[in-house]
């Protein structure tokens, strides 16, 4: 059964064989009839000269040769054109270097016979070519040179081409960006003229479509780290321009780096073979398996111009494109002609030959008028070169490649097919016309991640909240603490005719108690953010919070300062001015610091008022990369315009108060006064929120972003000066009335005097000492002087009587007793000053020397 198949199998492909050499051999003579024929009356020689890179970057002469060639066999089989002409080329090989296609221009110039026109191929040739044909007033047509470059008309004044410009892909990624959404791009190009021309004209038009180049590198001959560069600075979609053999070392390194996959789009130039990342070039070698290469190739994009005509039209040549394709691949003679390169330019290179054979067909009609011929054409004039430039000027024909026609630039627009290589094969994915500006889309296309990758890792914001574990604990401190100061206010009323609590200025302590509340509210207020908040509420929360921070303290604090403020006073007092409390004065001191806070914030909220801002941190370490996605914290604030001028005046005037207070509290420590007799307490209350305010200030500025630090920090910092404020204030209060309840007459000591210090309970027993020791001295003092008197008034009576008996004079002796202290004269004498005491209710000792001795002017007011 199996050797029946084969020898049938055999059989016909013998008679296939048969077939087309049969055919095979009729076309060769019908051929060459008319080729003799032709010669007959194509009598005269046309030559033109053909540069084709057979070999190197872009060998696209292994296409188009063959393409000319049909081309110049169908041009002069053609009766139509150039009757008179045998159009005849002198082919050479450029391998895709400048320096040689020069050298082969150089050739065909200085070898005979005059060479007409010159066709070329690669741009980077063509670019040398055009601009030294100019010297020789050659026109130089090109079937395989996009460079943009070469549309430079001041550059290459001679130079047309049939192959659009590499700048009609650039629309096509332009729409592919819009269509996928890609805002960010990068490109990698290698560095030649061609490559760079491209890439400025990408970027002129993704800046139109409102898309950034994010990255852009560029390679001579070794893309590594061009390639690399991508990688660090996180490129996803790479439009690569570059030769053939260069991408296989691109993708080789791409491969290495990693940069495929899921996560990256890569778009290339379309124009290479199929299979061409499987080619091995020994001159450009590459460090990776062909596999390799096509695992980092899987997915990638490319965009080519539409070369061949899509209709089914007969062209000038009076085939169809279709046709054109049959002949070209039978002339080929390979089973796969994708492998070729130039194969997708050969319609192209064949256009391009008609084109310059309608040009000299016209130009020989226009040169027959002036009794000239092409024959006269030399490097020398360029009588004959304008004819043909103006006749290539005004060619126009449907050729295989489509509408050939050369604009003022020498550009052709063509559609752009899009490709994509799925599963190792090139798949059509659409077509794109950028004069109509229409994308005919198959929906053929496949990403690794299910949906097109996005053009940057995802960055997704999330935003920095208290720990709401943290917030409740601390809501919850601040609500009992609100208890607490309801309790104080309620016992502080209930309490109000208890003498302890009725000299102790209550209204004050009552608005000190409501400040303590309102500053514990606040700490609800500071936990309140994005989890509980929407962002346009945030800013209403922040001028509620600041207010209710503000005005806290300043009544909070503000009732302590006033009382610490009216004891000073009235210990500073002169002794003949009224030492009395006096409320009015108590509230005119909390009022004017009252009215300062409330200006100060009013002007603030109107002139530069809270608004929100957040604050971004540096992305945290990607945890899902199978997302690709990195979080970035965010923090909120409140802040304004001139926020450091506002926290400094407020912060300024507060300080200023704290400060004060502290000093004044110093001042006062050991003054008792009866009507605020909880003015130590007072004191007390001061230095903690002084110091506590010290502390925190600086410290909520530091870490002012960590946000549950932060919140945790002026928290605990506002419910400490609240609570031990209330609890001095209120617990020893408690506590005494506890201890006596409803003993009004038994209140003779206030509480705060039952608390009075050791130290001046010591000082005053030290003074009473002192007062006795100094009665016992000063009384036997003043018996040794009434001795003394008596004895000296004793003398005198004694020397009265020796002097009266002297002169015989009656004398009278009055006995005298010195003991007799009733019957001593009067006396007067001074202590001396050694011995002159004093008290001094101001000292800390109350022992004064070298003043007068004095009672304390102390008045009743004061114990
Ligand atoms: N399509 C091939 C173009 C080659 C070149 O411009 O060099």
């Amino acid at each position: 059964m199996n050797s029946v198949f084969n020898y049938k199998s055999l059989r016909d492909v013998l008679i296939n064989v048969k077939m087309l050499l049969k055919r095979w051999i009729l076309i060769s003579v019908y051929n060459l009839i008319w080729i003799k024929v032709f010669e007959c009356f194509k009598h005269k020689n046309l030559t033109i000269g053909g540069i084709f890179p057979m070999s190197g970057s872009w060998a696209g002469g292994q296409g188009c040769l063959p393409a000319v060639e049909m081309a110049l066999e169908d041009v002069n089989n053609n009766s139509d054109i150039l009757q008179d002409f045998y159009l005849n080329m002198d082919p050479k090989d450029s391998k895709c270097l400048p320096g040689l296609g020069t050298k082969k221009l150089y050739e065909l110039l200085y070898n005979e016979p005059t060479k007409i026109m010159v066709l070329t191929g690669c741009s980077i040739v063509s670019t040398f070519v055009a601009q030294a044909a100019k010297m020789w007033n050659l026109i130089v047509l090109g079937y395989g040179s996009s460079s943009p470059a070469l549309s430079h008309r001041e550059r290459f004044p001679t130079f047309f081409r049939t192959h659009p410009s590499a700048t009609l892909h650039n629309p096509t990624r332009v729409k592919l960006c819009q269509k996928f959404g890609w805002k960010r791009i990068a490109t990698i190009q290698e560095t030649q003229e061609l490559f760079t021309s491209t890439v400025e004209d990408l970027e002129e038009r993704v800046k139109k479509a409102g898309i950034e180049v994010s990255v852009r590198q560029n390679f001579l001959t070794d893309p590594t780290n061009a390639v690399r560069n991508l990688k660090r600075q996180d490129a996803r979609i790479i439009i690569g321009v570059f030769y053939e053999n260069m991408a296989r070392k691109v993708f080789c390194q791409a491969y290495k780096e990693k940069l495929y996959g899921k996560k990256y789009v890569w778009i290339i130039i379309g124009w290479y073979p199929d299979n061409w990342y499987k080619k091995k070039d020994p001159k450009w070698p590459v460090n990776c398996t062909a596999d390799q290469i096509k695992e980092a190739l899987e997915g990638h994009i490319t965009t080519e111009a539409v070369v061949l005509h899509q209709e089914n039209t007969v062209t000038q040549s009076g085939m169809t494109s279709q046709r054109f394709k049959e002949r070209l691949d039978e002339k080929l003679n390979v089973t796969d002609t994708s492998q070729i390169v130039g194969y997708p330019e050969a319609p192209l290179a064949y256009d391009a030959v008609w084109a310059l054979a309608l040009a000299l067909n016209k130009t020989s009609m226009q040169l027959a008028e002036q009794k000239k011929s092409l024959e006269h054409f030399d490097y020398y004039s360029n009588d004959v070169t304008r004819e043909i430039y103006s006749a290539m000027n005004n060619t126009r024909f449907l050729g295989v490649s489509g509408n050939v026609a050369f604009s003022s630039e020498g550009d052709r627009i063509a559609w752009t097919q899009i490709e994509q290589m799925i599963n190792g094969t090139y798949r059509k994915l659409g077509y794109y016309d950028y004069n109509t500006d229409n994308l005919t889309w198959f929906d053929a296309e496949k990403w690794k991640g299910e949906k097109p990758p996005p053009d940057r890792t995802e960055i997704e914001p999330f935003l920095r909240v208290v720990t709401y574990s943290l917030f409740v604990s601390v809501c919850a401190l601040a609500a009992l603490g609100i208890i607490f100061g309801i309790v104080c206010l309620c016992f502080n009323i209930v309490n109000k005719h208890r003498r302890c609590i009725a000299y102790s200025q209550p209204n004050m302590n009552n608005i000190t108690i409501f400040g303590c509340m309102v500053c514990l509210v606040s700490i609800f207020l500071l936990g309140l953010d994005g989890q509980f908040v929407e962002p346009d509420t945030f800013p209403l929360i922040c001028q509620i919070r600041c207010w209710l921070l503000s005005l806290g303290f300043t009544l909070g604090y503000g009732g302590m300062f006033s009382k610490i403020w009216t004891v000073h006073r009235l210990t500073t007092a002169r002794k003949k001015e009224k030492k009395k409390v006096n409320s009015c004065e108590l509230y005119t001191v909390l009022i004017v610091i009252l009215v300062l806070d409330v200006a100060c914030l009013t002007t603030w909220q109107i002139k530069d008022p809270l608004y929100r801002t957040v604050e971004t941190f540096d992305m945290e370490t990607q945890t899902n990369t199978d997302e690709d996605i990195v979080y970035q914290p965010q923090l909120e604030h409140c802040t304004s315009k001139n926020m450091s001028v506002w926290l400094g005046v407020i912060f300024g005037y507060k300080g200023i108060l704290l400060l004060f207070g502290i000093f004044l509290a110093y001042e006062t420590r050991s003054v008792k006064l009866k009507q605020v007799n909880d003015s130590r307490f007072v004191g007390m209350s001061i230095y903690n929120v002084v110091v506590l305010c010290v502390i925190t200030a600086p410290i909520t500025l530091l870490i002012n972003n960590q946000q549950d630090a932060s919140f945790a920090f002026v928290s605990l910092a506002i419910l400490l000066c609240s609570l031990l404020s209330t609890g001095l204030i209120f617990v020893p209060k408690m506590i005494e009335i506890k201890k006596r309840p409803k003993k009004y007459n038994s209140e003779i000591k206030t509480i705060t005097e039952s608390h009075a210090s050791r130290e001046e309970e010591e000082r005053h027993q030290k003074l009473l000492r002192e007062n006795d020791e100094f009665k016992n001295q000063l009384s036997e003092l003043e018996d040794q002087i009434k001795d003394l008197n008596c004895q000296l008034e004793k003398r005198s009576q004694q020397r009265l009587a020796i002097s009266a008996e002297y002169n015989n004079s009656p004398i009278f002796i009055r006995h005298f007793e010195c003991d007799d202290v009733a019957s001593v004269h009067e006396f007067r004498t001074h202590l001396p000053d050694r011995y002159t005491i004093t008290i001094d209710p101001c000292s800390d000792s109350g022992f004064v020397k070298n003043s007068r001795f004095s009672v304390s002017d102390q008045d009743l007011e004061f114990l």
